[in-house]
C-alpha cells in the first residue's frame, strides 16, 4: 500500500511537470480530468531493457492451439500500417495525434490460433510488467503493435523495438517492450489492476483506480 502510495505520488509529480493549458482545436477530445501535453513524457517502472530488435522475440503461448515465437522478421514481414491516436495517462496528461507505425493487434493474434475458450490475456513485458485485457479488445482496429513512432523507430524508453497501443484504455495498459501474450480462460489482473488501478482503464468513464468513488 505504502509503495502504490509512493508510485502514485511520484507519477503525479512527472505528470504536472509536464502539463500544459488545453486548447480550443482538442475540444471534446480530452477526457475529464486530462490536460494536454506536446512532449511525451516517459513512464514506467524505472527499468529500460536494452532488447536489439535481432534478440526481441514475441511469444504467444497459454490456451493456443501452437505457441508461437515471432521474431523480428517473422513481425517485419506482417502487414503493416500506420495508426493515428490520442494518448491518455492516468497521471492526467494526455498527447494527442501520436502516429504509430506497427502490426495491428488482430493480425498477431489470429496468428496463435487461440482455442475458443481463451477469452483473457495476459500482456508481458521484458522488464516483467505485466497488464491483462481482454482478447477482444485486442482486436478493436485502432490497437497496434508499434515499432514506431512520428516515423521513427521507438527509443528504448519508450518502448522499443516493439510496444503495445490500447488508445481506448489508459497508457498503464500499453505495454513496453513486448515480450509475451499469454492466452487464459479467465482474467489475470496485471502489475497496476492488482494494485488497486482499475481492471478496464476507460479514460472517458475516468476508470483509475477501483475502490474510488467513481468506481460504481
Ligand atoms: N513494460 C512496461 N510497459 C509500460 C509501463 C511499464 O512500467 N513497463 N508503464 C506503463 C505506463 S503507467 C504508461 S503511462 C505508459 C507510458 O508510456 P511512455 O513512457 O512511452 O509515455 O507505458 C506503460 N507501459
Ligand atoms: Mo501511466
Amino acid at each position: 500500500m505504502d509503495i502504490r502510495h509512493k508510485f502514485i505520488q511520484a507519477k503525479s509529480a512527472l505528470s504536472v511537470q509536464g502539463e500544459q493549458a488545453s486548447c480550443d482545436s482538442s475540444s471534446g477530445r480530452i477526457p475529464p480530468g486530462q490536460n494536454q501535453v506536446e512532449n511525451f513524457p516517459v513512464l514506467d517502472l524505472g527499468t529500460h531493457p536494452d532488447i536489439s530488435p535481432q534478440t526481441w522475440t514475441l511469444r504467444l503461448f497459454g490456451l493456443v492451439d501452437r505457441e508461437l515465437d515471432l521474431s523480428w522478421s517473422d513481425f517485419q514481414a506482417l502487414p503493416q500500417k500506420n495508426q493515428l491516436a490520442d494518448f491518455h495517462c492516468v497521471t492526467h496528461w494526455t498527447q494527442l495525434d501520436m502516429e504509430w507505425q506497427g502490426v495491428s493487434a488482430a493480425s498477431v493474434i489470429a496468428l496463435a490460433h487461440a482455442r475458443p475458450e481463451a477469452r483473457f490475456l495476459t500482456l508481458h513485458g521484458y522488464d516483467d510488467y505485466t497488464v491483462n485485457l481482454p482478447v477482444a479488445a485486442l482486436l478493436d482496429d485502432d490497437v497496434i503493435l508499434a515499432h514506431s513512432v512520428f516515423g521513427r523507430a521507438l527509443s528504448r524508453e519508450h518502448g522499443g523495438p516493439v510496444r503495445l497501443v490500447v488508445p481506448k484504455r489508459y497508457g498503464w495498459k500499453s505495454v513496453k517492450w513486448l515480450k509475451a501474450i499469454e492466452f487464459h480462460a479467465t482474467d489475470r489482473p496485471g502489475f497496476w489492476e492488482s494494485r488497486g488501478y482499475h481492471n478496464e482503464g476507460d479514460p472517458w468513464r475516468e476508470e483509475r483506480f477501483s475502490g474510488m468513488p467513481n468506481d460504481e
